[in-house]
């Protein structure tokens, strides 16, 4: 459905290794010294999707590690379930080791499962290297490279910053052509409430039997979290191009967004494992055209 550039390169790129290699460092320091956008929660279970950067030509959305963090809820399951089903798969896997140690036990069984489990370019990365030799580096690279077949080497420091944009440049070169998944400046929160927005969108597909288009936006206004009624407030804008969807949505007497809210209440609120009100609006697009940056708020943007 997402229409991209020519020349636009998107992907999921999932870092894997054992514990201490130095894989949040290295997507914390991406993010963080490109600035264009992050979701820093790196470690909570909830957010299959790490962290997204977007450059000019391409974005690179970070996931977490699939078969060693299984999602402990709902909302990790669904994020799995976009992640892995309507975007596809993973389209780079990098396997990160700590350059100060010889292969163990551990990174032998990682390149094990990503032999069998990934037929995606697998870049090897060894980290750490502000703490090697020369010497020792040469050998190491010469160990790790014998534990599986890689599509590229490369040496880095994610911590002092060594080697990083050549690691974005190979990154770039290895990901397929692509939309743009996410808008430039989404954060964490925000990834929330674009579910709950494909949530909602996913009804009115349904329900009037795609009457309404696909190009229907929708945009989460509120997202409110009372924690005194353990209940989240959700506020949307449903956008449609003519006068004859929004009669189409609202339906008689109100009935068919009433449909459409219950049903993706329900949804959400499993999703969330909490009460919500939700509060949904109609709105012909002639409204919003011209303001500036609607689209890229929707995350529609191609
Ligand atoms: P993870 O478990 O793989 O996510 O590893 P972390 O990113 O949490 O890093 C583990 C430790 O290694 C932390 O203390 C980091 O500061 C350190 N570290 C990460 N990258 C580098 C690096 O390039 N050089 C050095 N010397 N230390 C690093
Ligand atoms: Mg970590
Ligand atoms: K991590």
């Amino acid at each position: 459905n997402l229409t991209f550039d020519k020349g636009f390169k998107s992907g999921f790129i999932t870092v894997v290794g054992q514990p201490n290699v130095g894989k949040s460092t290295l997507v914390n320091k991406l993010i963080g010294e490109k600035i264009n956008i992050i979701s820093r929660k790196a470690q909570t279970t909830r957010n299959r999707i790490q962290c997204i950067l977007t450059l000019d030509k391409a974005q690179m959305i970070f996931i977490d590690t699939p078969g060693i963090h299984r999602p402990k809820d709902k909302m990790g399951k669904y994020l799995n379930e976009i992640a892995y089903e309507s975007l596809r798969e993973i389209d780079l896997v990098l396997f990160m080791v700590d350059a100060n140690y010889k292969p163990n036990d551990q990174d032998k069984k990682i390149a094990t499962q990503l032999a069998h489990a990934s037929s995606k370019p697998t870049l090897l990365v060894l980290n750490k290297v502000d703490t090697v030799s020369k010497n020792d580096l040469a050998t190491r690279i010469n160990d790790y490279q014998k534990l599986g077949e890689f599509t590229d080497i490369i040496t880095i420091s994610a911590e002092k910053g060594i080697n990083l944009d050549d690691l974005t440049e190979i990154i770039v070169d290895y990901l397929p052509e692509g939309p743009k998944y996410y808008p430039d400046d989404m954060i964490t929160d925000q990834i929330e409430q674009f579910i709950v927005s494909e949530l909602i969108r996913e009804k009115i597909l349904k329900f009037t039997h795609q009457e309404v288009p696909h190009s229907v936006a929708v945009e989460v206004t509120r997202f409110k979290e009372r924690s005194d009624k353990d209940l989240i407030e959700i506020g949307a804008n449903i956008y449609v191009e003519r006068k004859s969807q929004k009669g189409i949505l609202i339906g008689k007497g109100g009935s068919m967004l009433k449909k459409i809210g219950k049903s993706a209440r329900a949804d959400i609120e499993n999703l969330l494992s909490t009460q919500v009100f939700l509060d949904l609006w109609v709105k012909i697009k002639d409204d919003w055209r011209d303001k500036e940056d609607a689209l890229k708020m929707l995350g529609y943007k191609g």
